[in-house]
C-alpha cells in the first residue's frame, strides 16, 4: 500500500516537472528587466530550449507607449535558444518589451520586460 502512494507521488511531481520545464522559458535578455542603459542596437533574449523564430513576435513601445518599430527576432545561426532583433536608434526615455515564442514542442509563451534608456 505504501509502495503505491510513493509511485503515485512520484509520477505526480515527475508529470508536473515535465510540464513546467517542457516550455521555452526566458533565462537572460539584454538590456535586463529594469536596466537602465546606453541606447541598445539590439534586444537579446535568451531561452531554455530552442524557439521557433518564426513563431516568435516582439512588440516594443517607448515613452508615451508609443510603438518602436524593430526588425524581426530572429536566432543565431549557432543557437536557436536565443532571439536577437534590431532596434532604430532609440531615444531616452522608458521601453516596455512584449514577447512571445513557441518551442519546438509547439507550446506558446509569452512575457515583457522594461529597460530605461538613459
Ligand atoms: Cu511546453
Amino acid at each position: 500500500m505504501m509502495y503505491i502512494v510513493r509511485l503515485s507521488l512520484f509520477v505526480l511531481a515527475f508529470g508536473a516537472a515535465s510540464s513546467v520545464f517542457a516550455h521555452a522559458r526566458l533565462q537572460t535578455s539584454d538590456p535586463q528587466n529594469g536596466a537602465n542603459v546606453a541606447a541598445p542596437s539590439s534586444i537579446t533574449l535568451h531561452y531554455n530550449e530552442p524557439v521557433e523564430a518564426a513563431m516568435s513576435n516582439v512588440k516594443l513601445f517607448g515613452p508615451d507607449n508609443a510603438a518602436v518599430e524593430t526588425g524581426s527576432p530572429a536566432t543565431r545561426e549557432s543557437d536557436d535558444t536565443t532571439l536577437v532583433t534590431t532596434l532604430p536608434k532609440l531615444s531616452a526615455g522608458a521601453y516596455r518589451l512584449e514577447w512571445s515564442t513557441m518551442g519546438h514542442d509547439g507550446h506558446h509563451t509569452k512575457g515583457e520586460l522594461r529597460f530605461t534608456v538613459k
